[in-house]
This record gives structure tokens, C-alpha cells and sequence, in this order.
């Protein structure tokens, strides 16, 4: 409706116009815009220009009004949330609302009368106080958008369901948690989850970060690409369970010991063809083994298996005394786990006696010299000097009598046999 007074005391004409098409209007009196031009309007704003003239040919043509051709409500693209979606965290919501005089944007819940505002174009989560106060399950959240004509759209509705708990799991495997695994054979688990709504279930194992992923509630071997690559001791299984909502479990850790293989033993000290004199060999081992039982070595092809414990030691020295100089000796070290696999390793070394240095010690001469036997034989060694020097100075310095002779003779055997005693 367009109603202009113009005064003027020789006015000649009103006039408006929209675009090229001019209309005359009586002065004061009210007139729609003309349909033609209502109809050839897209919807928003335009300019309508007011003139009126006098009979001199004065124009006035001051008044320019900005009008707006509204005739649909809102238009409102959601672009957050998705329909039917799940969610764990208040959803974030974003909308665009296109129209010629927006007025409002706002939404509700269904069954709860209040009501949230919201900026257009511009994300924002759903109102905390209301998203707390919702139970686990299904909700509606209604759209609303108005114009300043007083169209409103409430068109739009979509459902969520909110699921913030994590996917309970359970599980049973075999072997146990926490056991050892002797058999070269893939454990099996079986993983049940339980959640409305269940996505996936999956693990990884130690060292390998693949995602194997597993049925619900059925018994699955771990893969045989990864059971073979894990090398013996300590892995563990790590369980993951996530819901459409995107909660995740991830708290189930099994732990397994592989153990498959006899204990495998290295041998850093003595080195291959190494020369040992007069004291025994020491040894350094490394030995991989997760149930590691007992350990033994032997010097002389196993009559004699000496066990020691820990990865160094030293060859028992009344074994190594009982080898001749330079022999040539395999020292074969022995492991077994507790499954009773027996491991070992040998290297052979060369007893040589030169190599010490030293003839003492090479044949204990002081040792021979202190021990009793030794001491009778220096005894008599020495006596029998003695004697044998003092015949020698008598007889040269007098001719003894016979007696004498005899005395010392006797002195002598006397001294033999004690020291043959
Ligand atoms: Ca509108
Ligand atoms: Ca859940
Ligand atoms: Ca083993």
C-alpha cells in the first residue's frame, strides 16, 4: 500500500517508480503496488522512488524508500547434526537460515518447553544444562527460524541418540591371562562386548600397532602374521571396543609369555681356540630363555656336568687340573627350560701351560718342595751330603780305622730307609 501527500500550491502530479515502470498516484490516497510490478519482484529488497512535480516543472525527487518483497518463511540448511546420528558430547549445531528479514533463530527439545537461540551460520554445542538433563537414548531437537513478516519455519526436526557409556567388555581366552604359551600355536580370545550401540571390536598386539579387528562373542585366533613375528618372553593383547557414539573401551590388556623355543645360549667369553694356562677358565654367557630352569657346563664330553648359576662363572679348577698340557678341550654349556628343551652351546679352547709365563707355577716346584714327601726327600738329600762329604774329608785328612767307616755307613742306611718310609 502506497499512500503520499505532497503540498504544493500548484502541484501537478505524484508518481512512483520500481525499476523502469512508472505509476501515478492520486495525492493522499492510498494504492497497492501494482501487481505487475509485485510480480516481477524477486523476493528481498528493492527501491521504490517517489516523485511529484508542479505545473512550473519542479520535480521533487528526494524520497527514495528501501522495501523488501518477503513472501516465504526462513529457509534453514542444517549443516550440524546429522539426522539419526549418535552422539557422546552435546552435538554441535549449525545452521544457515536464508531469508529476505530474518528476525530469529532459535530450537527446543521435544518435551521441554525452553528455548535456546542461536547465531546464524555459527556453530554452537547443544545447551549443556539440557544435554545433561537428557536420559541415554533418542531425543528430537526442533529448528525455528521467523522473519521480521512473521513467517516462521518449523519444518525441522531431527533425532540423536545420546550414548555417553562406554561399551562394556569381557573376555575368555586361551590360554589364560597371564599364562604361558609353550605350543607354537596362535592364542585364542574371545572378546564380548556388550553396548546399545556397538561399532567395532579390535586389537593390537605389542610391537605391532595394526588394528586386527574381531567378531562380537566368537572365538578368534590372534593372527598368525603376528604370533609368528613375536619373539619369545613377555607381549600383551590390547583390547579396543568403540560404539557408534564414539565412546571407546580400551582398558582390557592381556598378557601372554611366549615360550616356544629351548633356551638359546651365547657364548661371549672364552673366544674360539683361546689359550688358558695353569688356572681355570672363566665364562660369560648370554642366555635367551623366558622360563630358564637350570644351567650346567662339562670339560670332558659330560663325565662330568658341573651346574652353575648366572651367566658368568669360572671352570671348576680340579677339572681343569685333570686336563694335560696342551689338549685341546670343549667346554659345552648346557640350558633347559622349565618345559625340559635343552639348549646349548660350545666352543673349544686350548690348555697350554706356556702361556702363564711362569715355571713356578708351571710345575709347583715350591709347592712339591713344602709338601711332607718333598721335605723327607730334602732331608735325606741333604744328610746323605753330609756324610757323603765328611767320608770324603776324613778319608783325605786320616786314615780311619774301620769302625768309623762302619758308623757311617750305618748313619746312612738309616737315613735311606727313613726316608724311604
Ligand atoms: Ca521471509
Ligand atoms: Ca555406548
Ligand atoms: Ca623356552
Amino acid at each position: 500500500m502506497i499512500n503520499i501527500t505532497a503540498s504544493d500550491t500548484n502541484l501537478d502530479s505524484i508518481w512512483y517508480r520500481v525499476g523502469v515502470i512508472n505509476e501515478i498516484l492520486n495525492n493522499s490516497i492510498g494504492e497497492a503496488l501494482l501487481p505487475a510490478i509485485w510480480s516481477s519482484l524477486p523476493e528481498g529488497s528493492f527501491l521504490l522512488y517517489i516523485y511529484a512535480n508542479d505545473t512550473s516543472g519542479n520535480v521533487n525527487n528526494t524520497i527514495i524508500l528501501t522495501l523488501a518483497k518477503d513472501t516465504i518463511a526462513p529457509q534453514i540448511t542444517i549443516v550440524n547434526p546429522m539426522n539419526l546420528s549418535y552422539s557422546n558430547i552435546a552435538p554441535w549445531i549449525h545452521l544457515i537460515v536464508n531469508d529476505a528479514t530474518l528476525d530469529s533463530i532459535w530450537y527446543n527439545i521435544t518435551g521441554d518447553p525452553t528455548i535456546y537461540f542461536l547465531l546464524n551460520d555459527t556453530p554452537e554445542q547443544l545447551n549443556n544444562a539440557a544435554w545433561n538433563g537428557l536420559p541415554q537414548g533418542w531425543f528430537s531437537i526442533n529448528f525455528y527460524a521467523n522473519d521480521s513478516t512473521g513467517k516462521i519455519n518449523d519444518t525441522f526436526c531431527i533425532q540423536i541418540y545420546k550414548d555417553t557409556i562406554n561399551p562394556l567388555v569381557s573376555v575368555s581366552s586361551l590360554p589364560a591371562n597371564n599364562s604361558y604359551i609353550y605350543v607354537d600355536v596362535a592364542p585364542r580370545i574371545n572378546i564380548s562386548v556388550s553396548d546399545i550401540n556397538n561399532n567395532s571390536i579390535w586389537y593390537t598386539v605389542t610391537g605391532n600397532s595394526t588394528k586386527q579387528f574381531l567378531l562380537n562373542n566368537t572365538l578368534s585366533s590372534i593372527d598368525q602374521y603376528i604370533w609368528n613375528n613375536l619373539g619369545q618372553g613377555m607381549f600383551q593383547i590390547f583390547i579396543f571396543a568403540n560404539d557408534t557414539a564414539g565412546n571407546l573401551n580400551d582398558s582390557l590388556v592381556l598378557t601372554f609369555y611366549k615360550d616356544t623355543l629351548a633356551p638359546q645360549i651365547t657364548i661371549i667369553s672364552p673366544l674360539t681356540d683361546e689359550k688358558f694356562g695353569g688356572t681355570a677358565p672363566s665364562f660369560n654367557l648370554s642366555i635367551v630363555e623366558v622360563s630358564l630352569n637350570t644351567t650346567w657346563y662339562t670339560i670332558d664330553g659330560g663325565l662330568n656336568n658341573t651346574i652353575f648359576i648366572g651367566l658368568n662363572g669360572n671352570i671348576l679348577q680340579v677339572l681343569w687340573d685333570e686336563i694335560p698340557d696342551l689338549q685341546e678341550i670343549t667346554i659345552i654349556f648346557y640350558a633347559n627350560d622349565s618345559q625340559g628343551r635343552i639348549g646349548n652351546a660350545s666352543i673349544v679352547i686350548q690348555k697350554d701351560l706356556s702361556t702363564d709365563g711362569n715355571p713356578t707355577e708351571q710345575f709347583d716346584l715350591i709347592g712339591l718342595l713344602t709338601s711332607p714327601v718333598g721335605l723327607i726327600v730334602i732331608g735325606a738329600s741333604i744328610g746323605s751330603i753330609i756324610i757323603f762329604s765328611v767320608i770324603k774329608i776324613r778319608g783325605r785328612s786320616h786314615r780311619g780305622g774301620g769302625k768309623e767307616k762302619e758308623k757311617i755307613e750305618e748313619i746312612l742306611r738309616d737315613t735311606w730307609w727313613k726316608s724311604r718310609d
